[in-house]
This record gives structure tokens, sequence and C-alpha cells, in this order.
């Protein structure tokens, strides 16, 4: 079972071998989590999500999956890119939430990582309700087999909210 802390702060500055970036489909930047992953991790990152693209992803990563690159001048070791799913009033897509944490911890085992940090997936752009995110990432990583699981919250509201969940 992993340890799970919440942390709030910037998760590009965090010191754990796996970063989850809230990615999307294209997988060649964006804003929130994703602008801040590449700004700092410089253009390694970005030149690895090309060859992606280029290769098995052509048609860009599906919501739900999960994919590694290099971290280029980030401290992690790896940054696992995942695609939430886009909060919707009208179906209900939290198995898509839930797949984003699974696939992500499969890739980061894969990879060999001990530790991994997790932003709050699609509660930004994507619109996803604070607290239904934070019951579902929750609930996705509590079997996980790896030895850390940090979710890293950018604003003192997000923070809270993990953290009573
Ligand atoms: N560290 C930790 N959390 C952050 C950081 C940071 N440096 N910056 C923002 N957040 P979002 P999404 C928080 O929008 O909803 C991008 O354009 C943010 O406050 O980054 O999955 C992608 O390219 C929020 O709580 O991700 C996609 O197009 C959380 O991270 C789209 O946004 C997620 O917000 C994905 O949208």
């Amino acid at each position: 079972m992993a340890t799970i802390e919440h942390v709030l702060g910037d998760i590009t500055a965090q010191d754990v071998d796996v970063i989850v970036n809230a990615a999307n489909s294209s997988l060649l930047g964006g804003g929130g989590v994703d602008g801040a992953i590449h700004r700092r991790g410089g253009p390694e990152i970005l030149a690895e999500c090309r060859e992606l693209r280029a290769g098995h992803y052509g048609g860009g990563l599906p919501t739900g999956q999960a994919v590694a690159t290099t971290a280029g001048r980030l401290g992690a070791r790896w940054v696992v890119h995942t695609v939430g799913p886009v909060w919707s009033d009208t179906e209900d897509r939290a198995h898509l939430l839930e797949a984003c944490h699974r696939n992500s911890l499969r890739v980061a085992a894969e990879l060999g990582a001990t530790s991994i940090a997790f932003p709050a997936i699609s509660t930004g752009v994507y619109r996803w309700p604070v607290g239904s995110a934070a019951e579902i990432a929750h609930r996705a990583v509590a079997d996980a087999e790896i030895d850390l699981v940090r979710f890293v919250l950018f604003d003192r509201a997000t923070y809270e909210v993990f953290t009573r969940s």
C-alpha cells in the first residue's frame, strides 16, 4: 500500500520519480500544469511528445490513457502524460478520470518508479468539480503498488478539498 501525501504547491518542483501531466490528446502542450511542465522541463519533453505523435500515437493520446517521456530539466525522472475527461453535465465520465490515475500508476510501475506526483487532473480547464475529482482520484490510488503517491494541489481551496476527501 502506498503512502498518500497532499502538498500545496507547484508540481514541477516535486522531487519524485514521476510527475503526472494533465495533458490534452495532442500531447503538444497547453496551459495549466501542462504549460508549467513544458516551460520548466525544457524542449526535450516536447521533442519526445512529437516523436510519440509521429509513431504509435499518430491520432493523439486517447482520454484516460497514459504515456511516459523524459522529464527533461525537471527533478523527476519521467513525466507521465495523461488526458483527463472534460466535465460533462449530461454524461458520466468518472471511469475515464479513474483510468487516468490507474494507467499513470501502471506506466510508473513499468518504469520501476517508486514515487509519483499527481495534479488535480481535469479540475482546471476541463472544469471537473474538485470534490468529485478528489474522491475518484483517491479511490483510484487506494490499492497502488508504489511507495509514495503525492497529490500536489496548486491552490488552497483545492488542497483543502483533497485533504478532507
Ligand atoms: N502545479 C500543480 N497544479 C497546477 C499547476 C502546477 N504548476 N498549474 C495548474 N495547476 P489544468 P485540466 C492546477 O487546467 O483541467 C491544459 O491546457 C490547476 O489549478 O492544468 O486537466 C492541457 O493542455 C488545477 O487545479 O488541467 C489541456 O488542454 C489542476 O492543476 C487542459 O489544460 C488541473 O488544471 C487540461 O485541463
